[in-house]
């Protein structure tokens, strides 16, 4: 496979500040060596930069020309080298999905094929502008994507991924609008309650089984605080209570077996935060295992 990374050195998304430092974490982490100790041809082009826009700046929202200036120039960057290969988008914080998303979005129809997005998160990110309390833009991007109102000001989402081709794991901090909001469709929302009780594998698969069946293809976004804290301490907004290293693990390996993930968002990760490049180190195993790594080769299964 041709992966392509993309640095995406953005900090809008809310107000503290480090994700920018994120993109040359993973690099010093080695995610281009690990991709490529597995076979595939890898390129880094390098980090991008915000386009100019000249919406003005909001009381409530914070840095929104910012994030309108990323999320054009993300969308661009994702339609143009999804055609080529598997991009990896290093954050950056999570606001950069709205970009990613939307960009892979408009490439599926391109294609002719349903984009599915499979979030790994403790949050849900589904807030509107008129929702959300913090006025921190990265606990929006699920709304901006599914073409949810209130984003007027915002770039206009050409192809909008319906709700119920959007699956959650790893959920325990939900704001009660995007609880309102996801009760009334989804693909799949795992919250930790339903990992304790059914594990994580059976989730997955059956929203990789509706992935399949509708010959659809699979972005996914890896929130740092998906991981439980104490493995994964460098993400600003930490809940306890999150997912283990196996857990995290198993669900990468089994995308890879899926063969339907066609691009990766690494976000929220702060290495002002981090314990000697601890969290960074366990992002880029956990991109690798996605990526084919494995102790054992298990058969390609058919979902
Ligand atoms: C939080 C979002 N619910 C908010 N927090 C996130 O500010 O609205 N943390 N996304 O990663
Ligand atoms: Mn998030
Ligand atoms: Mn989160
Ligand atoms: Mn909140």
């Amino acid at each position: 496979k041709h992966v392509i990374l993309v640095g995406v050195p953005m900090d809008a998304g809310k107000r503290r500040q480090g994700c920018r430092m994120g993109p040359d974490a993973y690099r010093v982490a080695g995610l281009d060596q690990a991709l490529a100790n597995l076979g595939h041809q890898v390129s880094d082009i390098g980090d991008i930069q915000p386009d100019d826009t000249d919406v003005p700046e909001d009381l409530h929202l914070f840095a929104l020309p910012q994030v309108i200036g990323w999320t054009k120039a993300l969308s661009r960057t994702a339609q143009n080298t999804a055609p080529n290969g598997l991009p990896i988008f290093m954050g950056g914080d999570h606001a950069l999905s709205m970009g990613t998303v939307a960009g892979m979005a408009a490439h599926a129809q391109q294609i002719g094929r349903p984009l599915f997005v499979l979030w790994l998160d403790a949050h849900s990110d589904f807030h509107t502008p008129d929702s959300t309390g913090s006025g921190n833009l990265h606990g929006t991007p699920v709304a901006y994507f599914t073409g949810q109102t209130g984003f007027d000001v915002f770039p206009h989402v050409a192809a909008p991924v319906p709700t119920d081709r959007v699956g959650m794991i790893g959920l325990r901090s939900v704001d009660p609008a995007e609880r309102a909001r996801l009760e009334k469709d989804h693909a799949m929302l795992a919250d930790m309650r339903s990992i304790d009780e059914h594990g994580i594998k059976a989730p997955l698969i059956a929203f990789l089984e509706r992935v399949r069946a509708a010959n659809g293809i699979l972005h996914v976004s890896l929130d740092v605080d998906f991981l439980d804290p104490s493995i994964a301490p460098a993400v600003g907004t930490t809940v306890p209570g999150g997912a283990t290293e196996r857990e995290a693990h198993l669900v990468m390996e089994l995308l890879h077996e899926s063969g339907l993930v066609c691009s990766l968002d690494l976000v929220e990760l702060n290495p002002f935060l981090d314990e000697r490049g601890r969290t960074a180190k366990l992002m880029v195993d956990l991109a690798a295992s996605l990526l084919g790594r494995r102790i054992f080769d298990r058969p390609t299964r058919s979902f």
